[in-house]
């Protein structure tokens, strides 16, 4: 399978003819090939976006409505593909891809399609000195976008989706790790009628042409979404270029339970929190912290409901828990598994390698609890970003907030109670961009979606990416 780049609204080989194997993590095989692009395509890429951002910027709001409805229209109408060929991609289980992934990736489109008819800003009349200020919120002109391995299609659209609504042209780069979907994107954005040029695909690696879009004198702003080193050497190119920058990085997430929440939907959702996409969320709640007086029972049941999950081939309907993304990311995740020996954690259940029939190849994982007892440890300071949660128990209110924000990373925090005043408490003093309260991963597109500290700077969703995709101009008119 032979994946090319998307530019000007063409499927084009790399221009120096230079290819990286695409592997399929659940076989551990390689199963097809693309672009390892250099810069004279994201050159390429970038003077299209250029010559059609007259055009695309001067699209009717309606018009341009309509184009993001087609191609949310689209991926829905290709669930099924998408999905296998995301699963395929990146070794998440099926159900996952069809429930999750695809069907998000849509929405990222039809959410942006209808904020752009409801976007608007604001105007000022200066009383006394007949003078109206009016703000004019302009498209930047062409924006670069680069998304990760973790939720391929879901993120990738999530940064192009408001983009485009407000009038950029986009060079866009997918991980490395997994170009399928976006590929097939593109295929969806020329049927969907989206002008050539005004979406374009780059694929290859970050640290050549993933760079080469962030040095670009012509790409104004980056939105990217990451790991925090590399957001950290991105905001060091792009600072002094006075781009403007959306990073969207790791997370070290606290779910916090008291005795008082609702505990069987708290049991069941902290599996899926801790465990959902082999763990490979920046959102999911790592860091587990359990009032002391249910820590005993919490830890039985726990351990009892892990050990029903099913890890294996991500083809099948039933399988809970697929293949982490590279044979390198199961050996890191495998790394830090190991440290618990060192570190004095307790391996309470996992922490092995699982062989899969027909699968032996593959990168699989069982689904592992560490018990622990000290917040400052590595497994608890560090992002693994596989399946791997710690658990620890806490006495106060105050001892468990400390132990929360007791972290380089603010993306998210999940909180398990039913006292108002402790919600109100936490809530305010937690150190993150996110906090849910008796759920997870409750996402309402309007929301500003973000983390603080290690996690990035920025938010996404809603009118904050329309704002981030815009630059706002005050004009100040007197008259006699
Ligand atoms: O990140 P990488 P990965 C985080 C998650 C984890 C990481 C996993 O916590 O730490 O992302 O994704 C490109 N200049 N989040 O391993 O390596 C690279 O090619 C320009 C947080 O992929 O940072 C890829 O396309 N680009 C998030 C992309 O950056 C470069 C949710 C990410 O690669 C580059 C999901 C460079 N020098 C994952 N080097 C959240 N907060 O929502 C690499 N890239």
């Amino acid at each position: 399978m032979k994946i090319q780049n998307y530019i000007n609204g063409e499927f084009e080989n790399p221009i120096e003819d230079h290819w990286l194997e695409n592997y399929n993590p659940a076989k551990g095989k390689v199963y097809g090939k693309f672009p390892n692009s250099t810069n004279a395509d994201v050159e390429s890429a970038v003077l299209a976006a250029e010559n059609a951002f007259p055009i695309w910027s001067n699209t009717s709001i309606d018009e341009r409505s309509k184009i993001l409805t087609n191609i949310a229209d689209l991926i829905l109408g290709n669930l099924e593909f998408l999905a296998k060929a995301e699963s395929k991609d990146n070794g998440k289980p099926i159900s996952l891809a069809r429930q999750i992934d695809i069907p998000r990736a849509a929405d990222n489109f039809r959410f942006f399609a209808n904020a752009i008819t409801q976007f608007s800003s604001e105007a000022h009349e200066s009383v006394g000195f007949n003078a109206m200020n009016f703000t004019l919120r302009q498209p930047i002109g062409v924006v670069g976008c680069i998304s990760p391995w973790n939720l391929p299609l879901y993120l990738f659209t999530w940064k192009i989706a408001p983009a485009l609504a407000a009038g950029n042209c986009v060079v866009a780069k997918p991980s490395e790790i997994t170009p399928m979907t976006a590929f097939i994107l593109a295929d969806i954005c020329s049927e969907a009628g989206l002008p050539n040029g005004v979406l374009n695909i780059v694929q290859g690696l970050g640290n050549t042409i993933g760079q080469a879009i962030v040095k670009h004198p012509k790409i104004k702003a980056i939105s990217f979404t990451g790991g925090t080193k590399t957001g950290a050497h991105i905001a060091l190119t792009a600072a002094p270029m006075f781009k403007k920058l959306s990073l969207e990085l790791g997370g070290k997430n606290p779910n916090i339970i008291f005795a008082d929440c609702n505990y069987d939907k708290m049991l069941e959702t902290t599996v899926r929190s801790s465990f959902a996409n082999q763990g490979q969320i920046c959102l999911c709640g790592s860091r587990i912290f359990v009032e002391e007086n249910i820590y005993e029972k919490f830890k039985q049941d726990f351990i009892e409901k892990v050990a029903q999950l099913n890890v294996g081939n991500p083809e099948e309907e039933t399988t809970d828990i697929g293949a982490l993304i590279s044979k390198e990311h199961l050996e890191k995740v495998k790394s830090y598994i190991d440290i618990a020996h060192t570190e004095g954690g307790n391996i309470l259940f996992g922490g092995e390698r699982v062989e899969v029939e027909n699968f032996e190849k593959g990168y699989y994982l069982q689904p592992t609890i560490i018990e622990v007892f000290d917040n400052k440890c590595r497994l608890n300071q560090e992002e693994i970003f596989g399946p791997v949660v710690t658990i620890m128990s806490f006495k106060t209110d105050e001892e468990a907030l400390s132990l929360a924000n007791d972290a380089k990373y603010g993306l998210s925090a999940t909180l398990w109670t039913n006292n108002l005043n402790r919600t109100m408490q936490f809530s305010k003093q937690l150190q993150t961009g996110i906090v849910w309260v008796n759920t997870w991963m409750l996402r309402d597109l309007r929301t500003p979606f973000g983390g603080q500290k290690d996690s990035g700077v920025g938010r996404e969703g809603g009118f904050e990416a329309l704002r981030f995709f815009t630059e706002p101009k005050n004009i100040c008119i007197q008259y006699d």
